[in-house]
């Protein structure tokens, strides 16, 4: 059975889990790194030699790097629904994969340090406020790109939608005034009627680092994976 490494609060993980959910996968994640550990084993620097989140074995064959995994999966398993058939749809979805880690990863996972995983009386509101300028400024390019589509390819659902749909979660839930952004925002609310996003992507944040922590074991705990 596919097995997924990592843990289910973690940014690069939960694109991994949230595919394997929209392909139907069987799988078992394997609870790795932060408070989970096993990233200094032996047998984990086999599957990623970086002893990094997430990874994955199908079979005999071990991958890492979360859009790498993503591609993998929708690849082998998405022919034609996740994966477009065609090389254009193809190209145009590993455009904005690029994109979603060149450009919009770092400022809403840093304006999400700032926010979530800041103590209420450390945070910064100069450092916030910069943060969600720099993170609306990369989500207008996208936002001018949903104007005349419903997601990122076209009229389908595509494995280029995960990792967007996965920092607009982010970006759409902390604690911050946003400017409008009508197109994602709508993009966003699609996003949100898809039961594997409802339950593997829209998880609660709680309000500081310790409330985090907790739910993460908390979540796995329970199984909710
Ligand atoms: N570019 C890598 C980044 C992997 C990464 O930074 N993983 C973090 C978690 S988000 C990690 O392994 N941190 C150590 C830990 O969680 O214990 C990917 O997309 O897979």
């Amino acid at each position: 059975m596919l097995e997924i490494w990592g843990r289910p609060y973690s940014s690069n993980v939960i694109p991994v889990i949230w595919a394997a959910n929209e392909l139907g996968l069987d799988y078992t994640l394997q609870l790795a790194g932060g408070s989970f550990g096993k990233l200094n084993t032996d047998e984990y620097a086999r599957i990623n030699p970086n002893r990094m989140i997430p990874a994955i074995k199908d079979g005999d064959f071990a991958l890492w790097e979360s859009l790498a995994i993503v591609r993998y999966l929708s690849g082998q398993y998405g022919a034609g629904t996740l994966c477009p058939n065609d090389p254009q749809t193809h190209a145009i979805a590993d455009q904005w994969m690029e994109w979603s880690a060149s450009k919009a990863f770092l400022p809403v996972i840093y304006l999400f340090f700032a926010t979530v995983r800041t103590r209420p009386e450390d945070r910064d509101p100069a450092k916030i406020a910069a943060l969600r300028d720099e993170a609306h400024a990369a989500l207008v390019i996208l936002d001018a790109h949903l104007a005349d589509r419903d997601y990122v390819c076209g009229d389908n659902f595509t494995m280029a939608d995960i990792p967007l749909g996965c920092i607009a979660y982010r970006y759409f839930n902390v604690e911050v005034e946003r400017p409008a952004l009508p197109n994602v925002e709508a993009w966003y609310e699609r996003l949100s009627q898809r039961p594997a996003y409802q339950k593997h992507v829209m998880r609660p944040f709680g309000t500081n680092p310790d409330e985090w922590a907790a739910l993460e074991i908390a979540c796995a705990n329970e199984g909710v994976i």
